[in-house]
């Protein structure tokens, strides 16, 4: 899509008004969030459009009062100046209100955090499925089934154009996007809640995925927690978002969500190869398909 074309004014119009789009990746020109896919990130979206609304309306009454303040009361207008230096009604006032504003905000933004970080109470044993996240210069990797007989890890890496191993050359056809596709994505099922166990072994990163409105550092020696539930099979993006080193632009995270059946094939497809998952993943859920169904 080119700047020029009418679709993009349009388009852009509408997120700048709020309708959002069904765009599951980033697009060129795009300056909203992308479209919300969890119901936190339903709700944070709307937290962050009346906090927009607070911060315009203090925004422009700053603006008012200074222009206000450089006109009436400049040498000109107002040679003789008043004296006095305290008003006692002014001075509660301006301390209160704020203090009621941030109070608001508050009240509107830590139950958010808390959400993000704890799974909800209806969440049965039975329902969750943990996959532990690491940060590393500069990959991720994930491990599934952890604690059990079964654990696995997969580490996943960004593809490029022209890489020196061909597993992570870059294949626009196949449905990959440059900076964001990886050989090896994060696979999780719908409809459960997915929990994530989030470190590093080196240094801090973040593991961040917009359309869950999630993000969390990744620290070394430190376990940290996000969860989200998904109940449409899909394909998601997201990036580290701590800058961690030289590399730090070469660790986006593609996270592939499945029915729960596909889900285990995939599983016992890595036992035999990662490749063999790959082109599982492939056939059943081609990024590009999901790239087209998305942006319609
Ligand atoms: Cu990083």
């Amino acid at each position: 899509m080119r700047s020029g074309d009418w679709k993009y004014w349009a388009l852009s119009a509408a997120s700048l008004l709020g309708c959002g789009s069904a765009w599951a990746v980033p697009q060129d020109g795009g300056i909203n969030f992308q479209t919300p896919a969890t119901e936190t990130a339903k709700r944070v979206q709307d937290f962050h459009n009346e906090v927009l609304i607070i911060i315009v309306a203090i925004t422009i009454f700053v603006t008012g009062l200074l222009i206000w303040v450089m006109l009436r009361y400049n040498k000109r207008a107002n040679p003789v100046p008043k004296k006095f230096s305290h008003n006692t009604v002014i001075e509660i006032l301006w301390t209160v209100v704020p203090v009621l504003i941030l109070v608001w905000i508050a009240k509107g933004s830590f139950p958010l955090l808390y959400e993000q970080d704890v799974m909800p109470a209806e969440a049965r044993e039975e329902e969750i499925v943990d996959i532990k996240v690491y940060g590393n210069m500069w990959f991720w990797d994930y491990t599934y089934n952890v604690g059990t007989d079964n654990e696995f890890n997969v580490e996943s890496r960004m593809l490029k154009v022209g890489a020196p191993d061909p597993s992570l050359e870059l294949q626009p056809a196949r449905g990959d996007i440059a900076q964001l596709s990886v050989n090896n994505p994060m696979v999780a099922p719908v409809g459960k809640y997915i929990r994530l166990k989030i470190s590093a072994k080196d240094v801090i990163h973040a593991w961040a995925m917009p359309q869950f409105m999630l993000k969390v550092d990744a620290m070394p020696g430190r376990l940290n927690q996000l969860w989200f539930k998904v109940d449409e099979p899909g394909v998601f993006y997201g990036q580290c978002s701590e800058l961690c080193g030289k590399d730090h632009s070469n660790m986006p995270i593609e996270l592939r969500l499945l029915p729960q059946a596909q889900y285990d094939e995939w599983q016992v497809q890595y036992k035999t190869s990662p490749e063999a998952a790959r082109a599982y993943l492939d056939r059943v859920q081609p990024a590009k398909a999901a790239q087209v169904a998305s942006a319609q």
